[in-house]
């Protein structure tokens, strides 16, 4: 028998791990209350693409960036030294028509040199095909960066509206990222990724969380029209390369909230 993979192994060869299981069974019911409050003191339309690096002044948003968990999986796949700069919240609501996310490649824009980082996904609502789950490309990540446009088609939901040519994206590759709610998907900031419209009549909510390493210089000051907010969360950094911000509350430990504590 070939020897399994590890899923660091994975994560180089195909650019991507999933599912891996972040939060416990209270622990979703409690962070699922939390976005809904965030989701009425905002309001829908603002709360679908505008909740953005809220960790630092909302410690439930903190616990779930810095979960032990969250830091254990981003270690599992990109190494020891776990440097988080951004949190930002992907909501499809059932009625929103045709919101979708283009095929592109995290990193585009970003201004991290060299262009290394990676995403976790986390599911707060259970995310499937019907309701417009993550979908990959894998070993997309071994192409380096791609050119990106403008998508033609409307309803993306990307900010400055970027896709890579669809004439470079063989979408029959491509592999859907179902989670249950607390479970997590980690991809490569070059791996390329999208999603199709919600057509269940349920919201699908995920929190992405945005890392890199230690030895990444960022050129842009800006992510999401927000600044980044880099924070050594694990690990050591022998290159100072980027200003490390302090941490804005304590890290949790292990489970955030509910039995066990
Ligand atoms: O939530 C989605 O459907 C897409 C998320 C995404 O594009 C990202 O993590 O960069």
């Amino acid at each position: 028998m070939p020897p399994a993979t590890s899923p660091h192994d994975h994560y180089l060869e195909h650019g991507y791990i999933i599912p891996v299981d972040i939060l416990t069974p209270d622990e979703v019911l409690y962070y699922r209350a939390m976005f809904d409050r965030i989701e009425r003191d905002m309001g829908k339309e603002k709360a679908q693409l505008g909740v953005i690096q809220k960790h630092v002044e909302d410690q439930d948003v903190w616990n779930l960036a810095t979960h032990p968990k969250v830091i254990d999986a981003v270690e599992m796949a990109a190494g020891p030294n776990v440097v988080l700069t951004a949190t930002h919240f992907f909501v499809k609501y059932p009625d929103a028509g045709e919101r979708f996310v283009a095929w592109h490649q995290d990193v585009t824009y970003w201004g991290f040199e060299p262009p290394k980082a990676t995403t976790i996904w986390l599911a707060i609502d259970d995310a499937d095909v019907e309701n417009g789950c993550m979908r990959v490309i894998p070993g997309s990540h071994k192409r380096g960066q791609l050119p990106h446009g403008k998508s033609t088609r409307p309803g993306n939901l990307l900010f400055v509206n970027q896709e890579i040519p669809i004439e470079m994206v063989d979408e029959s590759t491509a592999i859907d990222f179902p989670l249950r709610a607390g479970q997590a998907s980690v991809h490569d900031g070059l791996t390329i990724h999208g999603s199709n419209p919600n057509r269940s009549g349920r919201r699908r909510c995920g929190m992405t969380i945005r890392f890199t390493t230690p030895d990444v210089k960022l050129r842009h000051e800006e992510n999401f029209r927000s600044s980044w907010k880099p924070m050594l969360l694990r690990g050591e950094d022998r290159f100072g390369a980027m200003k490390m911000l302090p941490f804005p509350f304590p890290l949790p430990s292990f489970p955030t909230v509910g039995a066990g504590r």
